[in-house]
């Protein structure tokens, strides 16, 4: 079949599916009448006054007229406050148990009646109405909360709840999980529901496939992480504050967070941007660093159709002396496009594919749906009865299966939230792996069941297991696709105990890096749309993780030359680099827009490569600290309001300021330095930040800095590492860590400590040991001195 009749195909498919569609979505919509009537007359409740204090290890609970909280400080620093016998578990989020509480924290009076727990990094105050304060030491507010508000039914039911929450007038807002707005958000209205926004997005739509409840906030006070555990739907209203001018008269910024259900909990971490990710990532989860392969130059494309195709596209990288790490199989690899099988006529030796890529350096990855065909005769259905008590698959409060429209049909979902299921799934990927694959993407997890009307998903009234609660799709639809990522991350895992899995998904939740990382989605081809990618990508890490990239080029349609090259300039930068496109998108391949573009993309492509070590050292830094590899321009500096105001530049790791072109016809762009002095890669010309350059953009290359002092691990001549050198400013110094890639197990990097100085004889590299300093273990390459 070629492309044409490809998409024809898909078009007849699309009736059938449209019809099967419209029935489905009218089911759901009855079965959520039937099982989820309307809520009735509302009791809207305030805490009242307080009534009395106890204290316990790290805080104590405050006792309310009408409600009750209990709060705690931790060991490292983190804050956790819960109303009405709201505790830290369970939580999807928490990697295991919660931390200690801090032994020497404890519930004392305050001066106007409220109680406060004063601790060596942070102050909580209670006032005796239920508002609660998080304080610097030094005692300025970081954040305030008011009293909350509950609505609870008549006639019994899920309490609604608001929280209304102010940060200081100057103060910015970040995360909130993938939003393409951003990445600062500004003042408006963000829903918590992971959604499919269908067929492409861009900047405007809102919510996308990952959202989570983690606000990162910054300002002159200080930086402040706050994360309301609850994966219900809901929404935030964002309204960023206004300075009086010295008036006095600051109006504060305000987030307003209204939910639907669900305990009224909330974490907040204070400090640095590192320190708050840090202690995020203590809460939620190391992020697991990708094999080094995945940091490599990827291609992926819906619609290869076939091997001679894959082969051609590994082949004309080949030629063209272009890298590749791997390539990616999308739904049309499968067989009638369920999950688990291989069109056999198009695919006839998967395995001798892989192989004969593999030899040349070149992996393959493959797509993941979570719907499984409802056809009687489909093994994976049969299986998830057979081998699950009570069955694998989302069922409906009569007991019957829940049915949804996907690609293959008509299909029924694994129950994720139950873990005889994820384990179930996870075996599943055996048969991934012995058709050679080496890693997977899990698509479609919001979940998407196909809808003309409504909301694209399960019905809302779905049970879940949710862990041996029992629950309905309310509380399982946002962790849907991260109860999926742990499945396969623990599947794989069980499978191939000595590899490290590869794995990115399309949805998740807070906490899904520590089963992989994800990709922007269906973004929109157009300047909007590369934009909107670098704004996902920033604010996925304030969230906590790391590891994500766009489409290469937009998902769908084509780009011109000049959008397609830019966005590969971008990518090259960014942890996940990846080019894809949809079915019956134009070509993607970095040969396809002519031979000026080419030269530059292989530019790009060979300076992907020569960092590796680098990415691999960001990777392990991740792990241990929490710290995105790409981070915005404000991270060493929140205090810096010129750069938190900087929306198109990120940090790469400590040493690099990546300044992307993200307009049509430029061929200069200002650049906002941090403080300290800063090298143009391209040209070795020094700057001195705070301040903002204006730097050439040519085709050739975007502008990147490297900071002086920097230590950057690299790719030397023949492939082998050496440390690039950034002149340190003179009478500064200057350093950076570096990890050796530990390989694709289970193995620790180890990390170095390098100094950087100058001496009489020029500029001196150090390792830092416990026996004092040591020669550097690889060459060094000094630039920027002239
Ligand atoms: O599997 C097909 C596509 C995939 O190429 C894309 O990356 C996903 O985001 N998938 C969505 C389903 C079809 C969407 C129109």
């Amino acid at each position: 079949m070629d492309g044409g009749e490809l998409v024809r195909s898909m078009k007849v498919v699309g009736s059938i599916q449209g019809w099967r569609a419209a029935r489905t979505a009218w089911r759901g919509r009855r079965e959520d009448a039937r099982e989820l009537p309307p809520r009735g007359p509302e009791r809207a409740r305030v805490p009242g006054p307080a009534a009395g204090a106890e204290p316990s290890p790290g805080g104590g609970t405050v006792r309310f007229a009408r409600a009750e909280l209990h709060v705690c400080v931790t060991v490292g620093g983190g804050v956790f406050w819960g109303w009405d016998g709201a505790e830290p578990l369970p939580s999807y989020a928490l990697d295991g148990g919660p931390p200690e509480p801090d032994p020497r924290a404890a519930l004392e009076p305050d001066t106007d009646g409220g109680w406060r727990v004063v601790s060596e990094r942070v102050t909580v105050a209670v006032s005796r109405h239920g508002g609660v304060e998080v304080r610097t030491p030094g005692g300025v507010v970081l954040r305030r909360e008011l009293p909350p508000r509950w609505w609870e039914p008549v006639a019994g039911g899920p309490a609604r709840w608001a929280q209304r929450g102010e940060v200081p007038a100057d103060a910015r807002f970040f995360g909130l999980g993938g939003r393409a707005s951003g990445p600062r958000l500004r003042s408006g209205t963000y829903r918590l529901w992971n959604t499919d926004p269908g067929g492409r997005f861009g900047p405007d739509d809102d919510p996308l496939y990952v959202t989570m409840p983690v606000q990162l906030v910054v300002s002159d006070a200080g930086t402040h992480l706050a994360f309301y555990d609850n994966t219900w739907d809901g929404r935030v209203v964002l309204r960023e504050g206004e300075e009086g001018a010295g008036s006095g008269h600051d109006r504060p910024g305000t987030s307003e967070l209204r939910m639907e259900g669900g305990p009224l909990r909330c974490w907040v971490v204070t400090g640095t941007p590192a320190r708050v990710l840090h202690t995020w990532t203590a809460l939620t989860g190391a992020p697991v660093a990708p094999p080094s392969w995945a940091l490599g130059p990827q291609h992926a494309r819906w619609g290869f159709g076939d091997e001679r195709e894959v082969r051609r596209i590994v082949a004309g990288y080949r030629e063209r002396d272009l890298p590749l790490s791997a390539v990616h199989l999308d739904i049309d690899h499968f067989e009638a496009h369920q999950v688990f099988t291989v069109d056999r006529e198009r695919f006839p030796d998967l395995p001798g594919l892989a192989k004969e890529l593999r030899a040349d350096g070149v992996r393959l990855v493959s797509i993941v749906d979570p719907a499984v065909p409802a056809a009687p005769g489909n093994a994976v259905r049969a299986s998830g009865r057979a081998e699950v008590p009570g069955g694998a698959f989302v069922r409906d409060a009569r007991g019957q299966e829940v049915r949804g429209v996907v690609w293959p049909g008509e299909c029924v979902y694994p129950d994720f939230t139950d873990p005889a299921v994820r384990e179930w799934w996870g075996e599943l990927y055996e048969e991934r792996l012995a058709q050679g694959f080496s890693g997977v993407w899990h698509d479609m997890n919001e979940p998407v069941s196909f809808a003309p009307f409504g909301d694209p998903t399960l019905p809302r009234s779905a049970r879940h297991r949710l862990e041996g609660r029992g629950g309905d799709h309310r509380e399982a639809h946002n962790v849907y696709g991260l109860a999926m990522a742990r499945a396969g991350f623990e599947g794989l895992r069980r499978l191939r105990p000595d590899d490290r899995p590869f794995l990115f998904s399309r949805s998740g939740w807070a906490g899904m890096q520590r089963y992989g990382g994800t990709w922007s989605g269906d973004v929109a081809t157009g300047w909007p749309g590369l934009r909107a990618s670098l704004s996902l990508v920033l604010g996925l890490g304030l969230c906590g993780v790391p590891y994500s990239g766009p489409d290469v080029g937009g998902f769908d349609g084509s780009p011109s030359p000049e959008l397609y090259l830019r966005w590969f300039q971008l990518g090259a930068y960014l942890p996940l680099f990846r080019t894809h496109a949809a079915i019956d998108a134009g070509r993607r391949e970095p040969w396809e827009f002519g031979a000026r573009v080419l030269e530059h993309a292989r530019a790009a492509l060979v300076e992907r490569e020569r960092l590796r070590p680098y990415f691999v050292t960001l990777a392990q830094l991740a792990r241990v600290t929490g710290a995105p590899y790409a981070r915005p321009p404000w991270w060493g500096a929140p205090e810096d309001r010129a750069l938190r105001a900087c929306e198109d530049s990120f940090l790469l790791g400590d040493a690099l300021l990546v300044a992307p072109v993200l307009e049509p016809g430029t061929d200069r762009r200002a650049v906002r330095l941090p403080r300290g002095r800063w090298y143009d890669t391209g040209t070795e010309t020094a700057y001195e930040g705070p301040g903002q350059v204006l730097l050439d953009a040519p085709w050739s290359r975007i502008p990147v800095l490297a900071r002086a002092g920097a230590v950057i691990p690299v790719r030397g001549p023949g492939g082998r590492p050496e440390l690039e050198v950034w002149a340190p400013a003179p009478g500064t110094t200057g350093g950076g860590l570096v990890v050796p890639d530990p390989g694709d197990g289970w193995a620790d990097g180890e990390i170095e400590r390098y100094t950087s100085r100058w001496a009489d004889d020029g500029v001196r590299v150090e390792r830092v040991t416990d026996e004092g300093p040591v020669a550097p273990r690889w060459p060094v390459r000094v630039r920027g001195v002239r």
